[in-house]
């Protein structure tokens, strides 16, 4: 992996890869239950697809704060479906679940990429499942399930701990047979961080990228967004936050963003390009 912090010029012009969320769950934060059915889900990727999403994120188990786990068997049974749709209709899936068995059983559906948020740390048979698979995999930074981020959200300098502890998964990963180049990071805005321990990562996203790993970030309609609009506003009402936020990512060389409004992140992404000069 060429780490190109230091250089504006080149294939980082292309900006980030869109990735589509897809949440086939019944509780997500911004878009609970709209998806279930696997013929809607896959009318709606192919929207986002063809509003510039180059990866569909299908998710069965909600992580916001609050949820409920779900067996692997209810994840399956939600994303399976809606997975052999997508791959049927060549639209490349990720598989956004912290199950090593839900991990492979979604390749096997046609997914060629698993991202985990707990970057392995869930389920301790998911980096050797991974390292067997025909995929890439993405390791998120993770303290724990959401019932104990008050417990876990405590950093002496959150980019410097966030760093260290991806460098750790990674090593681990690595050493579970994961191929270095399959491997992206994520910070993993959000999950047991406050406002500004997000601010601060996201400033600090070249020292994350000095890990050498493609970035992944999903800010997208986060609470931290939700901090600077007026109290009225709903989830749906910050995609133009986030393509704001999905620019500077652009500008701080990040591979990819996971985001739900598609169609607002291209065209701000088009300007990007624009603006620094590669192809709009
Ligand atoms: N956030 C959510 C779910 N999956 N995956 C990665 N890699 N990074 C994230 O930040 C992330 C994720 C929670 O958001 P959602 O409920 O809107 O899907």
């Amino acid at each position: 992996m060429t780490d190109t912090s230091s250089t504006p010029a080149g294939p980082a012009l292309a900006g980030p890869a869109i990735w589509g969320i897809l949440n086939v769950t019944p509780d997500s934060f911004s878009d609970g239950g709209r998806f279930v059915n696997p013929q809607v889900a896959l009318r709606h990727a192919e929207r986002m697809v063809a509003d510039g999403a180059t990866v569909i994120d299908v998710g069965g188990e909600s992580t916001r704060p609050g949820a409920e786990r779900v067996s692997p068997e209810v994840e399956q049974g939600r994303v399976l479906p809606v997975i052999r749709a997508l791959a049927a209709a060549s639209i490349p899936v990720s598989i956004d679940t912290m199950n090593a068995s839900t991990a492979a059983a979604a390749v096997e559906a046609g997914a060629t990429i698993v991202n985990d948020v707990s970057g392995g740390l869930a389920d301790p048979a998911m980096a050797a499942t991974v390292a067997g698979l025909d995929a890439d995999y993405v390791a998120m930074h993770w303290r724990g399930h959401s019932h104990r981020w008050d417990q876990v959200s405590d950093y002496g300098n959150v980019v410097a701990d966030v760093t260290a502890e991806l460098r750790a998964r990674r090593d681990a990963l690595l050493a579970a047979g994961i191929a270095p180049e399959r491997l992206w990071l994520d910070p993993g805005i959000g999950f047991a961080k406050g406002p500004e321990h997000n601010w601060q990562l996201l400033r600090g996203l070249a020292t994350l990228r000095s890990l050498g790993h493609p970035l992944l970030v999903g800010a997208s309609r986060k609470r931290f967004l939700g901090a600077l609009l007026p109290s009225t506003q709903q989830p749906s009402d910050r995609d133009v936050a986030t393509a704001a936020v999905s620019v500077l990512c652009a500008d701080a060389g990040v591979a990819a963003v996971r985001v739900h409004d598609v169609t607002a992140n291209a065209q701000a992404l088009a300007v990007w390009r624009a603006w620094r000069g590669g192809a709009a």
